[in-house]
Parts: C-alpha cells; structure tokens; sequence
C-alpha cells in the first residue's frame, strides 16, 4: 500500500474531523518518526506536547508492558494496588494534598469546573445555580460542549449550541479586566492557560501569572491552571506556572503526562477544594486505572532523571535564536518559552504556513500551522543540539525556498 492508498482508506471509513499533513506514520523513536515509505522524519508536534519524553520511551513502554500484562482495569467499584501509590507519587511530586485521575485533558478541565463549582457553593455560599468562572479570550481547554461553549473560536463552536452558562468571558493577559470581573461575588474561579498554546503560544506579560493568583486570593476565588500543554517540562519549567513560582488553587495536566503512551489525565487540588465532591459525585471508568497508573509514574521519572525542563530551557533559547538568524521576509516573529514555540509567517507570492509545512514535510521535518498564518514547533524535549540545529537548517532551508 502507498501513502495515498492509507489517505483513502481513512478518508472512506473515518469521519472527516481533521484534515492532516499527507504523511502516514507507522513508527516512532525519540525525536523521530518513520512514514510508511521508509522516510524519517524530525517530530516537531509531539502530537501537541504529548510526547515530550520522545516516541516509545523504552521506560515508559515497559512500564505499559508489565502492567498490561498483570491487570489493566478494575474501576474504582474496588481498590486496586497501584493507584494509592500513582496518588502519592504524584501528590508529592508537585506539592498537592490530593489527586482526581482522569483520561483525557478535557476531562481534566471539566473536572476542574465541576470542583470548582462545588467550592463555590459549598465552600464560598454562592446562591445554589449562580455560580460564575471567568475564562479568557482564545482560549483553548477541549472539546467536550461545556468546554467550547466557552471558546471564542467560531470553528470550534458554531452548530454546538446551546451553551453552557455561567462563564464570563475577558481578554488573555488583561489584568484590569480580570480584577473588575472579580468584583463579583458569585465567581468561583478563573480558568486559565499560562502560555495560550493553541492561540499561537501567546506568552502573557511578565508578573502576569502573579498579579492572576494574588488577585485570585484576594478576591477568594480559585485559580485554575490549565497546564495541559505547557506542563511537564515543556517550557523549560516544571510548569509554566514555576516560570513565576505561583501556585494555582486546582492544577491540570494531561498529555505528556502519560509520555504519549496512554490517556492519562489529572486534576490537583488541596483537601479544602477536593473534598468538596462526595463518593458517587464524580468518577471515570478508566481513571485511576491500574495502566495509567504505572505509566504516569514512569513518565514523570523520566522528566527528572533526564532532566527534560533544563534541556527545554536550554534549546528552546537555541531555537529561536537561530529561527531570528533566518533572512526572509515569510519570518513574521518567533515567540514561545522553553520549547514552546511558534513563528508567525507573512503570506509570499501566495504561499503560506502550510505551503511551509508541506516544503518541511518533504526536508524531513512535521509541523502543523494553527489558525492559518502560525506554526507551532514543539520537538520531543528528549532533542539534542546537534539534532536541533540540524532541524532548524531544514525548517530555514523550507522558508527561504519560498523568498
Ligand atoms: C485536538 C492544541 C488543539 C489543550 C489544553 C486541554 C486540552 C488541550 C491547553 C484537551 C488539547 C489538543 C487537542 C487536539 C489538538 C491539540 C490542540 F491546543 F494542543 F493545539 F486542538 F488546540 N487543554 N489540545 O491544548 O486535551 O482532551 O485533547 O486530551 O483536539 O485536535 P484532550
């Protein structure tokens, strides 16, 4: 079979929710991956920064491996012998009291609402029903229909209706806005992305995370920190939020947490919030399962033990250092933190970001643009320089093909 014979066997029997790079894969290892031509390629997605320990961490997988093999699923119907160490594992490792385990991200940021919501009454005395959480413009959180009835991006919205209520919406990065809103007695908390990833890696204003959790407390609502995408060492930091040592009342993570290996989602919050849910208020099938467990922990070891965030940190100034050497009018800006990274590219003679991605395809590199005009690159953290720089030669080589 041809690339071309695997594009139309999907485009036949799947739904038509996405409209990928024409590329199929078929293997992965570290920073790269293999289409089913034979062709290796650098992976500058990470498939969104789920794959920050690299493809098929040998770790991770074998953590998978001997699990599977032992018990998979139990539901919490029971106990089972892995998930009282995953809850202290990870209580520990980013300085919680408690941990609701989930699958997906969204998952993880509806859990976050729902707890939320249940401090709100419980906890604050808001008027049962009047609960308020402020989110903010070009957000990005999921897509379940709570969650893009709070998107601002018509694509991800239109023909959903009708909405969720009890969100008020104000602009990323916006401190006045955010402090007027605050006002309000029946808000219960502020959800928020530290970095806006699918925004265009929108990096909000120095002291902007702190003025958000000291306003936050002062107004004794909660802080939610959506650190899906930027979490688990992506921008050089532990979390975004490290970059400016603030603590969030309730803590997302999902994606890289599982290495890439398996869904594994999870929420962080101290008793006072967590235990506002009673047994058979909240739950998941899969969450918590025995699986997830063991990979989670395997994946957050490996960050420390291969010291992902400093390599982040590192490279991530390297790449766009290098990126601002390129001299071509198609380079708009380069932005990001740690190797959070996004280059906004000016339209030449007609071409575009994809006509880049398509070029950088065909040099060895996958990348995808975001809303038109921004390419987002985001390689495994696992990369080394010599690697980097390697990369950054072909991504250049691809942009300057067009001036
Ligand atoms: C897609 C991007 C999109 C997220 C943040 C929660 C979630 C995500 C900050 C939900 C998920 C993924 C979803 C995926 C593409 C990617 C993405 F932002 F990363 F680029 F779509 F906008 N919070 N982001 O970034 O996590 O339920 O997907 O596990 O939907 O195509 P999920």
């Amino acid at each position: 079979m041809t690339t071309q014979d695997y594009i139309n066997r999907e485009e036949k029997y799947g739904a038509h929710n996405y409209h990928p790079i024409p590329v199929v894969l078929d293997r992965g290892e570290g920073v790269f991956l293999w289409d089913v031509e034979g062709k290796r390629y650098y992976d500058f997605l990470s498939a969104y920064s789920a794959v920050n320990q690299g493809h098929c961490h040998p770790k991770i997988v074998n953590a998978l491996i001997e699990q599977a093999g032992k018990l998979c699923l139990t539901s919490r119907a029971f106990h089972n012998s892995c998930l009282g160490e995953y809850e202290e594992y990870i209580t520990n490792y980013f300085g919680y009291e408690k941990v609701l385990p989930m699958n997906t991200g969204v998952e993880g940021d509806e859990t976050a609402l729902k707890l939320c919501r249940k401090w709100g009454y419980l906890k604050k005395g808001i008027p049962d029903g009047k609960a308020k959480i402020i989110v903010c413009q070009n957000n990005f959180h999921g897509r379940t229909i709570t969650i893009v009835s709070i998107s601002t991006d018509p694509d991800a919205r239109k023909d959903y209706g009708p909405y969720t209520p009890g969100f008020v919406t104000i602009p990323y990065n916006d401190i006045p806005a955010l402090e007027k809103e605050l006002q309000d007695p029946d808000v219960a908390g502020f959800l928020v992305e530290p970095i806006q990833g699918e925004a265009g890696v929108f990096v909000p204003d120095e002291g902007y995370l702190k003025n958000v959790s000291q306003l936050c407390k002062k107004n004794n609502v909660l802080f939610i920190a959506d650190e899906v995408q930027t979490g688990i060492a992506r921008t050089g930091r532990m979390l975004a939020c490290d970059h400016e040592n603030v603590r969030p009342d309730i803590l997302i993570l999902g994606k890289a947490l599982s290495g890439g290996v398996y869904p594994v989602s999870a929420v962080l919050a101290d008793d006072d919030i967590m235990l506002t849910i009673k047994p058979g208020e909240h739950g998941s099938t899969y969450g918590g399962n025995p699986v997830a467990a063991k990979v989670a922990m395997a994946a957050l070891e490996v960050v420390k033990d291969e010291n992902l965030a400093e390599n982040a940190e590192k490279l991530g100034k390297v790449f766009r250092e290098e990126l601002l050497k390129v001299d071509s009018e198609m380079i708009g800006l380069v932005r990001g933190r740690g190797l959070l990274n996004a280059v906004v590219i000016r339209p030449r003679n007609g071409k575009t970001a994809l006509d880049v991605c398509l070029k950088m395809k065909e040099y060895g590199v996958l990348a995808k643009p975001t809303h038109g005009h921004i390419i987002r690159f985001a390689p495994p953290l696992v990369i080394d320089e010599q690697q980097l720089l390697e990369a950054v030669s072909l991504i250049a080589r691809s942009i300057k093909d067009f001036d």
